[in-house]
């Protein structure tokens, strides 16, 4: 078989990884709130295990561009009873969120994984919190918040920039006690980022990130999908997504952060024997 790979969160990264998406709010990206419910969620969490999902990512705030903050109460209301049943039932289960108090109490809920998309730069506490439970991160790149993010993607070198400013997070990181071998990274396709943008970085991947680092990229069903594909519906962006995903295991990325399960862990599986 395969040589072991480099270990993240006890996953073998030789083999390519799957996040599933559950988020369980009223008005994300699009899903259409559809895990609205905390049963449904839980529902949809086991669901993509069976399918194939490696991680479930679970979320309570959308991070749409020009979206509303929640505040953590709520966020953790909507997240904490269906991350403790899925952590119950044995799944690795990762938080998406920017809020140090939320953090803190999933992992205490089960979580093993923080994914964040502001990059520990959002909440002060956020660094302190990952370093004193040593647990796995996801470190994304962004500007500003998802209601200013837009106004914010201007770039003389999308890759050279997006590099170096991850690269100070993972300084800041380590500063507050992060060790490095517990990072992941994530050029942030599509926060702070136009289409074309995002194309640069996906196209240019391993120069996008700091080197030596797992990648992991989400560019499920998102705006420049519909851009090169033109379907503006995002629920029809399954084609053009996998497309995608594959392309960024060609390119490097060890997880891809995806909606559709199935089909993602059909396609990796395939595309991982061919290119062996
Ligand atoms: N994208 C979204 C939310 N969280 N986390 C990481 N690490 N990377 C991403 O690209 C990312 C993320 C927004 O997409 P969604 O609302 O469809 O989940």
């Amino acid at each position: 078989m395969t040589n072991p790979g480099p270990r993240w969160a006890g996953l073998d990264l030789a083999t390519p990884r799957v996040m599933g998406i559950l988020n369980v709010t009223p008005d994300s990206f699009s899903d259409g709130g559809r895990h609205g419910a905390t049963d449904a969620a839980i529902t949809a969490g086991f669901k993509m295990v069976e399918e194939g999902a490696d991680i479930v990512d679970v979320g309570g705030e959308s991070t749409r561009p020009g979206a509303d903050p929640i505040p953590p109460e709520a966020e953790q209301a909507r997240i904490l009873p269906v991350i403790r049943e899925l952590a119950a039932g044995s799944v690795l289960v990762s938080v998406d969120t920017r809020h140090a108090a939320t953090m803190a109490a999933a992992l205490d809920a089960g979580a093993a994984i923080v994914n964040d998309v502001s990059g520990l730069a959002h909440d002060p506490d956020a660094a302190a919190v990952v370093a004193s439970h040593d647990c796995p991160v996801v470190i994304m790149h962004m500007r500003g918040t998802p209601a200013t993010m837009n106004a914010l993607a201007e770039y003389r070198d999308v890759v050279a920039e997006v590099r170096a400013e991850l690269r100070a997070r993972l300084n800041a990181a380590m500063a507050a006690g992060i060790r490095a071998e517990r990072i992941m990274v994530d050029p942030g396709l599509g926060f702070a980022k136009t289409a074309e943008q995002s194309v640069a970085l996906l196209r240019d991947l391993r120069a996008a990130v700091p080197p030596a680092l797992p990648i992991l990229v989400g560019l499920s069903r998102k705006r420049f999908i519909g851009m090169l594909s033109a379907e503006a519906r995002a629920d029809r962006r399954l084609g053009g997504s996998l497309a995608a995903g594959l392309f960024a295991l060609s390119r490097g990325a060890s997880v891809l952060r995806v909606h559709d399960v199935r089909e993602t862990v059909q396609g990796v599986r395939v595309w991982h024997a061919l290119s062996m």
